[in-house]
């Protein structure tokens, strides 16, 4: 879609919705209308409506998915690992409520199952009125969607999985425990024997210390470790990583797409994705 320059003479609201990434970076969208504002037991959430994005969801003031962009981190945070499963029938989304993971999950003909652990129910019921297209998936009669801590719901399921996706927030107010190391420990209790994760891990230009002690982490709890990027534009700096866990299988192994309604993800993104560059190279390197 073209980027058009303002014209001059529409008058124009002066109504911006602005993430500060860190004190010194910001990413603004100018907001045509306030949608929603809520503050639920866990978080703040709003729904905006902008000019360059479509609608946008905000939890605690970050950028959680715009209409326009969502397709790229909810395509890459599921076909990425679940290609990489030869047969993946049960899978776990922890965290996700707007649904944009599950809807990708579920392209997938092998699924017989798919939870959804939310915390926040909020989530959920607002992504099926303002974003029906993401939440779309959670109505289907595969889809368990349960309102409740993902990390219990984790410890609660030893031996469960074929595959465990972690949609979180960032590591910051709830999502704090997602980035754990007796996390990802008791995400490798919950898979199967040939189970394998993945799990959104920040920008690797502004999260670099995070994304290493994760890397870390994963390493030391599962034998195949993978860190992942793609492009993300309204998140901050738009270059975006995902960390991958595997006990059996690789991601290098996969050779073609078992779906074809993506808008980004195919075979050869697959592994262009996996090629990683010099700077980022030097943070998953422990
Ligand atoms: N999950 C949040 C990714 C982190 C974005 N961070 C930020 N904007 N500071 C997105 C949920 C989409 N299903």
């Amino acid at each position: 879609m073209p980027f058009e320059r303002r014209d001059t003479n529409v008058p124009q609201s002066n109504l911006w919705f602005t993430e500060l990434q860190n004190d010194n970076l910001s990413i603004g969208l100018r907001v045509e209308k306030t949608l929603h504002s809520e503050v639920t037991p866990y978080q703040t959430l709003d729904v905006y409506e902008t000019h360059q994005y479509g609608r946008l969801l905000v939890l605690d003031g970050c950028v959680m998915t715009t209409d326009k962009d969502e397709f790229v981190y909810h395509e890459m945070l599921s076909h990425v690992p679940m290609h990489t499963h030869p047969n993946p029938k049960n899978v776990l989304v922890v965290g996700g409520g707007d649904g944009g993971i599950i809807r990708e999950v579920i392209k997938h003909p092998s699924v017989e199952r798919a939870v959804l652990a939310e915390i926040d129910g909020a989530v959920v019921e607002a992504s099926k009125k303002y974003f029906p297209q993401i939440a779309a998936g959670l109505c289907d009669a595969r889809v368990d969607v349960q309102i409740v801590d993902g990390i219990k719901y984790v410890e609660d399921h030893p031996d469960t999985f074929d595959v465990i996706l972690i949609d979180s927030t960032d590591p910051i107010g709830p999502a704090v425990g997602l980035f754990s190391k007796n996390f990802y420990e008791s995400v490798y209790a919950a898979l199967k024997s040939d189970g394998l994760m993945a799990a959104q891990t920040e920008s690797p230009f502004a999260n670099q210390e995070l994304i290493r002690r994760v890397n870390q982490d994963i390493g030391k709890t599962f034998p195949i470790t993978q860190l992942y990027l793609a492009h993300i534009p309204t998140y901050p700096t738009g270059m975006w990583s995902f960390t991958m866990g595997s006990k059996v299988h690789r991601p290098q192994d996969v050779t073609e797409s078992r779906v074809k309604n993506t808008r980004y993800y195919n075979a050869q993104v697959h592994h262009a994705a996996l090629a990683l560059p010099e700077f980022v190279k030097e943070l998953v390197q422990s």
